[in-house]
């Protein structure tokens, strides 16, 4: 069976989506997109066969349309995924899944009501080979009980972007990583502002420095930097009570000669990561395919980061720690 999909939203990782589902992955076919910008579908439509440029919530409605995948900007996810659910749809939401916490709790509660995890959130580092390989040291006890996390989100240069997304849109992957990492909720958040990075503008906070505390007292640091210079740098270290584990340089040759070593720093994201897009819309499309609802991060994982970054907003506010406030889990994420 071939999932027919509809995309909203076709700026960069909604091309991006669509050129690994039409010419790299298997199994579906993208159907019908839409965009506020109605020139650029049109464009992107013209280029894949048998696809139309439609309105967001017809593409929603339409009976040619099996799945759907959210790409637009973060604001305007809630309202594409809970018309989704209204229509019984499964859904791929780009992150984050909201960009309030009450949106989350919405489609939860909207989820929860219909009793199927129709939806799906893209953190993708689940899907990437090397933070997989980090989770099966933690997970296997390898290095003994896990006590710190440092993590690095390093970006080249990042033009537009605000302190607000700094938080939303770049620290969220670190957050939901840790939860998974640990298996644990993040009950604790601390937010630092240090010496300013004279390559961004001056209402930027960047570096910005936060620091959460886990459920079991598991202390995990994330540093976001936004303009960086040298590339696209993904870090992420566990220290435990016997050892430690850390991701790899990804992917170089390391090159040595005349007494020195060099190797490629990722540009963006789109490389870093790409074999995890692969990876992760490859099993969604599989399991829709078998029938099967998505096992992957769920509107659950969405809220929980949401209140997380809730929490880091208030703390970079006030200056303090802040408790990261979730309702009870719902039976259907346990
Ligand atoms: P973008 O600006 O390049 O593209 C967004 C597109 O959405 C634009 O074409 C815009 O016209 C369209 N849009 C805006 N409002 C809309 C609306 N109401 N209805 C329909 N279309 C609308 O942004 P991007 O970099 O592609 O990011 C899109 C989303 O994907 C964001 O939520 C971002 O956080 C997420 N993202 C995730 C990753 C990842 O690593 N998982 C990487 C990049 C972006
Ligand atoms: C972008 O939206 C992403 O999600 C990328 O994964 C992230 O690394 C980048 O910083 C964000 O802007």
């Amino acid at each position: 069976m071939t999932i027919r999909i509809g995309v909203i939203g076709v700026g960069m990782i909604g091309q991006d989506h669509i050129r690994r589902l039409t010419t790299v992955l298997a199994g579906s076919s993208v159907v019908a997109v839409a965009d506020a910008d109605a020139e650029r579908a049109r464009e992107v439509s013209t280029g894949i066969s048998g696809c139309v440029a439609v309105d967001a919530h017809e593409l929603i409605r339409s009976d040619n349309v099996d799945a759907i995948i959210v790409t637009s900007w973060g604001e305007t996810h809630a309202e594409y995924v809970l018309a989704a659910l209204s229509a019984s749809k499964p859904v791929f939401c780009e992150k984050p899944l909201a960009t309030t916490q009450e949106d989350c709790r919405r489609i939860v509660a909207a989820e929860v009501a219909i009793g199927r995890r129709l939806v799906q959130v893209g953190f993708m580092r689940r899907y990437d080979d090397e933070f997989r390989a980090l989770h099966g040291v933690v997970s296997t006890a390898t290095i003994g009980e896990p006590l710190l996390m440092h993590c690095a989100h390093r970006v080249g240069s990042a033009p537009g972007l605000v302190t607000a997304q700094m938080v939303n849109d770049v620290a969220v992957h670190e957050i939901d990583t840790i939860r998974w990492m640990f298996g644990e909720e993040i009950v604790e958040a601390q937010a630092f502002t240090p010496r300013h990075n004279p390559n961004s503008p001056e209402d930027l906070a960047d570096p910005l420095m936060i620091l959460l505390g886990t459920e079991s007292g598991i202390l995990a640091d994330i540093e976001v930097s936004a303009n960086g210079a040298y590339g696209y740098d993904i870090r992420g270290e566990v220290v435990a009570q016997s050892g430690t584990a850390a991701l790899p340089e990804h992917e170089t040759i390391v090159v040595k000669r005349a007494g020195q070593f060099a190797g490629d720093v990722p540009v963006d994201w789109r490389k870093r990561f790409a074999r995890a897009y692969d990876t992760e819309l490859q099993e969604w499309v599989d399991r829709l395919a078998a029938g099967l609802d998505s096992n992957g991060p769920s509107s659950w994982d969405g809220l929980a980061a949401a209140a997380t970054t809730d929490a880091v907003h208030e703390a970079l506010r006030t200056g303090g720690a802040v408790a990261v406030h979730l309702p009870e889990k719902p039976e259907l994420y346990c």
